[in-house]
């Protein structure tokens, strides 16, 4: 059995090495070193991520801002469920929450997960960057690399279970 590049680079956006990816925790492999997407200071990493249906993303926080994972209601398909860090059940209820005491943002290196079934693209957003173009593609069909039963993708430059040598 031969994995695909698992670094499936859909935005062609080059993944470079931020100073801050670099902390040296200790403990290599570890659920929370890894992740699909991470996060700068004002845009996810990549911009465009495909996956399988029945995948579970991870978004990283990899920056010193506080940010949301937030979908855009009408930017997912029509019997997707919403998803938004924080719980919120609509894009209203996410604002309101992160006006009021800043719910739904996740600080530094904290992780927000969400399940993709539905077939379709999925757009979303982060509520305090929407301005600086913060914004985000999924695209879940069966033609993706990142599968249920793939691993994370990555962490800051080192890829997790296979191709390390
Ligand atoms: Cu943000």
């Amino acid at each position: 059995m031969r994995r695909r590049a698992f670094l499936a680079s859909v935005g062609g956006t080059a993944i470079t090495l931020s100073a801050a990816g670099c902390l040296g925790l200790g403990g290599s492999g570890t659920a929370d070193d890894e992740y699909d997407i991470s996060m700068s200071t004002s845009a996810y990493r990549p911009r465009e991520f495909a996956v399988a249906p029945g995948t579970t993303v991870v978004w990283k926080n990899t920056s010193k801002s506080t940010h949301t994972v937030t979908a855009y209601e009408s930017g997912i398909p029509d019997e997707a469920e919403f998803f938004a860090s924080g719980g919120f059940e609509s894009v209203e209820a996410a604002r309101d929450g992160w006006l009021q005491d800043s719910s739904g943002g996740f600080a530094t290196n904290e992780t927000y997960k969400h399940t993709f079934t539905v077939p379709g693209t999925y757009e979303y957003f982060c509520i305090p960057h929407e301005k600086t173009g913060m914004v985000g593609t999924i695209e879940v069909t069966e033609n993706a690399t990142r599968t249920p039963e793939t691993p994370v993708t990555a962490t800051d430059g080192t890829a997790t279970e296979t191709g390390t040598e």
